[in-house]
């Protein structure tokens, strides 16, 4: 067999092997290196194809799609500098545990390191953010290659999803010729095929963990459950029961899928960050908190907890996972966290919360949501917290509400708002980055999951222009609200910001764009307002393609405005409400 016939056979017999265990999606970027990839990618109908033309927001699309598909996508692009672009959508994937099968093309192993074009070192380029990472053998046509690279496409599929969700990096070098030569007919359409996943078991927690946990909520007077953010949400039922049967109130962070929806939601709190802004805030200390997913949102809420060297933190995790930044930990449960919410139910012996403990925070929490609420709707400057507010009004139920970073996600933490009706709040909170999330968003819209907006600062925006050229070409529904501050809003809550001279040019940092060009440059529509009616009805009329619906806002302003509500909210929280 010729070298260019054993790429080919090898290369087709890695994806079939990927589709076979469930994969639907690869995203693709332009190459020479990766020719065969990218001709059996084109040449099958069981694994869709979506074309991108820039690494870096090709990964950010698998990564929005993967998220939304609980799936891993494939990525395939050429060597280099382009496998590079990968870096920053792998870390997130790593940290946000979302499966992905990173495939990169490569030099053989002869011309590596010795000036050959195109050349950088990609063995094991992506680190500690690959859960595995393989340089394949070349493909030689030699006896038994086909199982081998089916066996290598296997267990990056399992080696994806379990025991951590994450990326894997396939590394293929490829020696030329890189084709057969052989042409035949690519199908007219392609298709996603049914799957046959075998997703992993959900992980039982160990009955020892169980035991030492229950044993210190048994004696627990004041439990708190804190609801961190979670890729693909925690189960609110279990933590809702195991919250009602400890009668204890939950932290519900914007990300951990708690806040809406029909589970009950007597205990779900939505509005601790205000509360715990306040100095006052440690006179509601708890004695236990059970944590469950990543640490929240709010900072508030973590210098809180991190105050809190006194009390019992039951840390629950997935296998592998170990997220407790402030080693506070003093039991850990591992598990799946429905289960782990289950087994602490039935443990946890005969016991009583002191009286009043709950009903105090959940009224300082009605208090304070209530009090930020009004002051929101009454300022007549646009204030960019009720973005949420308005949203959560505005889309049908099921909608994704995908959040930016820096302060769309902070708004959403303090202005979404504890509702039946149930939303979809994500963000690519795993590494904070405001690189990449238009791509992220236009991958979770092609998931097909429902309705998308997208909720993303100035910067952020203009960040990730690139990404917006995967609407029109794939024909994607996707309405962006554009929160244009011109600069870094975030920055005028720190403490440089008292640094006049230098704040404006080092951290403000106005952009001074007009968006509507790129916009229009990627056929989408654009509307700016300063005005709710204007605001509602973009977003209401809104329908097909690529939507920007830009909000202008005032930075300084909004810092004002913000204290303003945030202080509001304490107030009520602290002295108006019954405790
Ligand atoms: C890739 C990356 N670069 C830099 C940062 C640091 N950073 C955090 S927020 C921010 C400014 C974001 O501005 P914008 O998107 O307009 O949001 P705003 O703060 O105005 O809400 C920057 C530069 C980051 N998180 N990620
Ligand atoms: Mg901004």
């Amino acid at each position: 067999m010729d070298i260019g016939a054993a790429n080919e056979a090898a290369v087709e017999a890695f994806i079939n092997a990927l589709a076979a265990a469930g994969v639907q999606h690869a995203c693709v970027t332009p190459g020479s290196r990766s020719t065969p990839l990218t001709v059996a990618l084109a040449r099958q109908s069981a694994i869709r194809p979506w074309l991108h033309l820039d690494e870096r927001s090709s990964a950010f699309f698998a990564l929005g799609l993967a998220r939304a598909n609980s799936r891993p996508v494939m990525l395939v692009c050429t060597s280099g500098t382009a496998a590079a672009n990968y870096y920053p959508a792998v870390a997130e994937a790593n940290l946000s545990r979302i499966p992905l099968v990173v495939c990169t093309a490569d030099r053989p192993p002869r011309l590596r390191d010795v000036g050959a074009d195109q050349t950088i070192d990609q063995h094991g380029m992506f680190g500690a953010n690959a859960r595995w990472a393989v340089d394949l053998p070349l493909p030689l046509g030699l006896p038994g290659e086909a199982s081998q690279f089916r066996a290598f496409a296997e267990r990056s599929v399992r080696s994806a999803l379990s025991p951590l969700p994450g990326p894997v990096h396939i590394n293929f070098p490829f020696e030329e010729p890189l084709l057969s030569g052989q042409d035949v007919p690519v199908p007219a359409q392609t298709q996603a095929v049914t799957s046959t996943m075998a997703l992993p078991a959900p992980a039982v927690p160990g009955a020892h963990d169980v035991a030492v946990a229950a044993t210190k909520l048994t004696a627990a007077r004041r439990p708190l459950i804190i609801a961190g953010p979670e890729t693909g949400g925690l189960p609110a039922a279990a933590i809702a029961d195991l919250a009602a049967m400890l009668d204890a109130p939950i932290l519900a962070d914007p990300l951990c899928g708690l806040r809406t929806g029909s589970h009950d939601r007597a205990r779900i709190l939505d509005s601790y960050d205000a509360i715990l802004r306040d100095p006052r805030a440690d006179a509601c200390a708890p004695d236990c908190v059970v944590r469950l997913g990543a640490p929240p949102v709010s900072k508030a809420l973590n210098q809180f907890l991190a105050r809190l060297t006194g009390a019992e933190h039951i840390v629950s995790d997935q296998p592998s996972g170990w997220r407790d930044p402030w080693a506070l930990s003093t039991a850990v449960v591992t598990g799946e966290p429905g289960l782990v919410a289950n087994a602490l139910q039935e443990a946890v012996g005969p016991r009583a919360t002191e009286p009043g403990w709950t009903a105090g925070w959940i009224a300082r929490n009605r208090a304070a949501s209530q009090a930020m609420l009004s002051r929101a709707a009454n300022f007549t400057d646009p204030f960019e917290g009720r973005v949420f507010t308005e949203l959560q009004n505005l889309l049908p139920p099921g909608a994704t509400i995908f959040s930016g970073n820096s302060m769309p996600i902070r708004d959403a933490d303090s202005f979404l708002v504890s509702a039946s009706k149930s939303l979809n709040l994500v963000a690519n909170r795993g590494a904070n980055g405001i690189d990449g999330v238009t791509s992220s968003a236009l991958g979770h819209a092609a998931s097909g999951t429902g309705p998308v907006v997208l909720v993303i600062g100035d910067i952020s925006f203009y960040h990730d222009m690139n990404g917006l050229w995967a609407a029109a070409r794939h024909g994607l529904d996707l309405t962006i609200v554009l929160v244009n501050n011109n600069g870094g809003g975030i920055f005028h809550y720190l403490p440089q910001s008292a640094y006049s001279s230098i704040f404006e040019d080092w951290f403000g940092t106005p952009a001074n764009l007009d968006f509507s060009h790129a916009v229009a440059m990627y056929g989408g529509r654009f509307t700016s307002t300063q005005d709710w009616p204007t605001f509602r009805e973009a977003v209401t009329d809104s329908r097909g393609g690529l939507n920007v619906v830009e909000l202008r806002t005032n930075r300084a302003r909004n810092v004002e405005m913000h204290r303003e509500a945030w202080a509001a909210a304490a107030a009520a929280a602290w002295t108006e409400a019954p405790v």
